[in-house]
């Protein structure tokens, strides 16, 4: 791993909120291991391993159910160790691949067979370089007859840049971590805004509230993260996901306590109703339907 990574907490607490039975970690990562399945070429950083096993042990120590496993860029559009997660989840994992233009149809269908269910689009520089659009929308095409829905990650400076980009795609759309919004500002400003106006326009359009301890400004226990998830929670409770993007890649400041995190649960869906639809009735629409 890069010397100055950031390894995953190695005893995270036992969160007090328990999740409702069913519940979805929709928002996660493997992470080799290296030496079955190495990061790619390409990579802009290389993580420590993270494996499927440790995956499901804090699936199983933190109350969950199910994982939604993210594709990372780490690992490129080798989706090896993804699929290895999904085929030997016992059908309680799903997930998003990355796939290059010219990916054939039978990889598609074989990724199918295994669990995938949608392709991520990252637009962060520092951990991807970004394709023209008619390749994105091409990608997109080619994935609608599966079903699959299109994740993306970008930062919130690009947000209306981006927008008529996600609004042609012809298939569902999923924003990680809030649309990244600049937890410095207040929450009515014109970057969150423009999120929640893409979020009113598509109702096939999802969020994840993950990521607070990527976006907090104020670090843990992460306080002003808060607003700017309830707000989504509350104003789109049938579009709104949960994970705890474990085992949180590059992370700079701190590392966070996988069991703090679910405690955020319940400040930001304050009640049982809201928390079903973050927790199980959303994510399962979506990956296990
Ligand atoms: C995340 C966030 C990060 C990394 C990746 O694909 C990735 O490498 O998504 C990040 O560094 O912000 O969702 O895990």
């Amino acid at each position: 791993m890069d010397a100055n990574y950031k390894p995953f907490h190695p005893s995270p607490s036992k969160p007090r909120f328990v999740p409702p039975a069913g519940a979805v970690d929709a928002h996660c990562h493997v992470f080799g291991p290296e030496d079955r399945f190495p990061y790619a070429p390409e990579r802009k950083y290389t993580p420590c391993d993270a494996s499927r096993q440790q995956l499901f042990a804090l699936r199983d120590f933190l109350g969950f159910s199910r994982n939604v496993i993210v594709q990372a860029s780490c690992h490129g559009s080798d989706n090896a160790a993804l699929v290895d997660a999904l085929v030997n989840s016992d059908g309680l994992a799903r997930g998003v691949a990355v796939v290059d233009p010219d990916v054939s149809e039978a990889e598609l269908r074989d990724l199918d067979e295994a669990g995938v269910r949608g392709v991520r689009f990252n637009f962060v520089p520092r951990l991807a370089d970004e394709l023209p659009a008619e390749q994105y929308e091409a990608i997109a095409r080619r994935i609608a007859p599966l079903g699959w829905h299109i994740v993306v990650y970008f930062e919130e400076s690009e947000i209306e840049r981006l927008t008529p980009l996600f609004n042609r795609l012809p298939v569902p759309v999923v924003i990680d971590h809030m649309g990244t919004p600049d937890m410095s500002k207040p929450v009515d400003n014109p970057k969150f805004n423009a999120l929640q106006a893409l979020l009113a326009g598509r109702r096939d359009i999802w969020v994840k509230v993950t990521c607070p301890e990527r976006l907090s400004v104020t670090g843990p226990p992460y306080d002003d993260f808060i607003p700017f998830a309830r707000t989504l929670v509350e104003r789109f409770p049938d579009q709104v996901l949960w994970g705890t993007d474990w085992p949180h890649p590059n992370m700079r400041t701190h590392v966070p306590d996988d069991g703090q995190l679910v405690d955020m649960i319940p400040r930001i869906a304050v009640t049982a109703e809201l928390q079903k639809k973050l927790l199980i009735d959303n994510p399962m629409k979506l990956y296990w339907a």
